[in-house]
């Protein structure tokens, strides 16, 4: 069964939230990275406010399910998911990236609770995430690893030694999920190393793959609860998505992937955002 209308007008509701919050907590910091927390809000809000099974109270329970963000610098939408949860408090969040902060600009597994491996070197979380998964399978545990990889960082080599021991380890309780914004750091993917056929390739690397709009709550939904009825494999969800989604000037916009946000900038978007665009 799918999302009810009210559980996505909740989940609607918690994205709009987290977008405002991300604008005032990047700019109260004046660093960070709006571009890829943006692209993937809808992503992170359904994992964590509709899928994941985790206890803030015991953020080390051994059957929580886990999170990778392998993305790390979309640390900032991770954070304010948690501290929605409940990890930590809300006010935390104005520490963001500043000395001796548990919320560093990059997640770290040993200061922040919630946070599972700590990342920011692209391309490691999915090795992570596989061994989490193998783990599981070997200690007869119920619990699932999901894991978001940007578009940029599967351009990294490792990427694809761990989608081949995925596949030949029969990794299914590993649910990858790719934030295909198509732009990364300083310009669009398919100029700096295009990346073909993304579907192609992770088939050809013995991975179920699925598709959807990764804005669209209900989708990512059910692309999980199909990812969990497909056995033998791991699946990655590709999820299309706009970088710097919902603040027209930053989407699609390379230069914001991580820049301080001016004044004017700043109450732009929050008009826009409180206007529900
Ligand atoms: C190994 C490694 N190389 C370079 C960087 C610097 N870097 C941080 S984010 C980024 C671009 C990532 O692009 P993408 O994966 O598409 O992320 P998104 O668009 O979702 O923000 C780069 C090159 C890094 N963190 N790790
Ligand atoms: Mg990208």
């Amino acid at each position: 069964m799918g999302l009810t209308k009210e559980r996505k007008a909740v989940l609607e509701g918690l994205c709009k939230q987290f977008r405002r919050t991300l604008l005032d907590t990047l700019y109260s910091v004046q660093t960070g990275h709006p571009g890829g927390s943006l692209s993937a809000t809808e992503i992170i809000t359904t994992l964590y406010f509709e899928v994941m099974k985790v206890d803030p109270k015991n953020p080390t329970w051994e059957d929580r399910d886990r999170f990778v963000l392998a993305k790390g610098h979309a640390a900032p939408m991770l954070y304010i998911a948690l501290a929605e949860k409940g990890f930590f408090p809300k006010e935390e969040l104005k520490t963001l990236r500043q000395l001796n902060s548990r919320l560093q600009g990059h997640p770290c597994a040993l200061k922040t609770p919630g946070v599972e491996p700590s990342t920011g070197p692209l391309g490691l979380g999915l090795s992570a995430a596989l061994g989490m998964g193998l783990g599981a399978k070997i200690q007869g545990k119920q619990f699932y690893t999901y894991v978001l990889l940007g578009d940029g960082e599967i351009q990294e080599g490792i990427v694809w030694e761990a989608a081949m021991a995925g596949a030949k380890y029969g990794i299914d309780n590993v649910v990858a999920i790719l934030d295909k914004n198509g732009v990364q750091l300083d310009g669009p993917v398919d100029q700096i190393m295009p990346l073909g056929d993304v579907k192609a390739k992770w088939n050809s690397f013995g991975w179920n793959t699925l598709e959807v709009n990764g804005h669209k709550v209900e989708e990512i939904y059910d692309s999980i609860q199909e990812a969990h009825r497909l056995k033998g494999k791991p699946t990655i969800i590709i999820a299309h998505t706009v970088k710097g989604k919902g603040v027209s000037f930053m989407e699609g916009k390379h230069a914001w992937h991580g820049k301080p946000i001016s004044k004017a900038e700043y109450e732009a978007a929050i008009q826009e955002l409180e206007g529900g665009r």
